[in-house]
């Protein structure tokens, strides 16, 4: 018998071989094919990071670690499906799937914690578009106060520090604690979107759980476009530490829940080499990947919003 419950839980995607990076690209960009230096600039970081990101692969972890939590509290009530914004298994894929399944309900969950008109709600656009009207659907739209996360990303912070600290010799004054997500054109601002301020209220959460006095926040890994992107920039963030009296940085990159190509370059290396030129200590948080306690919070916030919409 199906599953009467449908859950699509949808990522970024990536390239799953080399030869895809460009059709990946060209996806991206609504169409457009990057130039070949846009190109060979962004093969190139793949380069660095060992060839091709491990998005998938975690990806597809966490939603089987979703999957078991749901079992364990409901089992034979949920079936889950992976879809991906930029890459196969394209979403709409799923969500058609997901139709098919003999399902009589469908939730949406984007694995990225903050909601914005320029990324999940674009998640959703294209799954309403995909699911028939008669099938009853339910998005949510943001879990950046999720406690289980907070909680997580608190016991992260203080383990990195600690560790930071005692490699470093730095003391706590000196290490400035840095929240991040993906930077977003500063035109979403003008619509009032929630996205700036979601970012904010889950750094003051886990400031608040992780007892932190001090802390900011900077936006990473703005595309290449010719339109402004919100600042400050982590690079920007990081040049200004010296002259603010900081020896070092530690970066929780909160608006992402793997590693990938935007944590496994533009932190592990760029913002990283960039703190050592400075003379900077530099470290910056595990992400949740495998993390079955983060997969429990988030199939009890699936199964809350099942009950929520009946
Ligand atoms: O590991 C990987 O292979 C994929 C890493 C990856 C993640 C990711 C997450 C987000 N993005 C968001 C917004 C934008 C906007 C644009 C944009 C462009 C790129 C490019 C690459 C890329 N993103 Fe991404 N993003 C990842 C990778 N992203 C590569 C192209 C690089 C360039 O030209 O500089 C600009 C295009 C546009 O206008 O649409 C905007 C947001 C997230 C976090 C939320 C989410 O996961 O959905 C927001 C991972």
């Amino acid at each position: 018998t199906p599953a009467p419950v449908g859950v699509l839980i949808m990522a970024y995607g990536t390239p799953a071989k080399s030869e895809d990076i460009e059709s990946y690209y060209t996806h991206i960009r609504h169409g457009h094919p990057p130039t070949e230096e846009l190109l060979a600039e962004l093969r190139g970081r793949y380069q660095a990071i060992g060839g091709l990101s491990p998005l998938l692969k975690h990806t597809r972890t966490q939603v089987e670690g979703i999957q078991a939590a749901l079992d364990a509290r409901m089992p034979g009530h949920y079936q889950t499906f992976l879809g991906m914004k930029h890459a196969d298994p394209f979403l709409e894929a799923s969500a058609s799937e997901l139709a098919h399944s003999g399902a009589n309900q469908a939730i949406g969950l984007v694995l990225a914690p903050h909601y914005s008109s320029m990324s999940v709600a674009q998640y959703m656009q294209r799954v309403q578009k995909t699911l028939p009207a008669s099938l009853h659907f339910t998005a949510i739209e943001s879990w950046h106060l999720l406690l289980g996360y907070i909680t997580y990303l608190a016991e992260q912070i203080l383990h990195t520090r600690e560790r930071l600290l005692k490699e470093s010799g730095i003391t706590e004054e000196q290490l400035e604690i840095i929240f991040t997500a993906h930077s977003l054109p500063a035109r979403i601002l003008a619509n009032n979107d929630p996205y700036p301020r979601q970012l904010r209220e889950t750094a003051e959460a886990v400031a608040r759980a992780a007892g932190l006095t001090h802390w900011s926040i900077a936006w990473q890994s703005a595309g290449r476009t010719a339109d402004p992107w919100i600042g400050p920039d982590i690079l920007e963030v990081l040049r200004e530490l010296p002259h603010k009296g900081k020896a070092g940085a530690l970066v929780c990159p909160a608006g992402f829940v793997s590693d990938h190509l935007e944590v496994l370059y533009d932190l592990d290396i760029e913002a990283s080499q960039l703190a050592a030129s400075l003379g900077l200590a530099f470290a910056r948080t595990i992400l949740p990947n495998d993390n079955q306690r983060v997969f429990d919070a988030l199939a009890e916030m699936i199964i809350q919003a099942e009950y929520e919409t009946l």
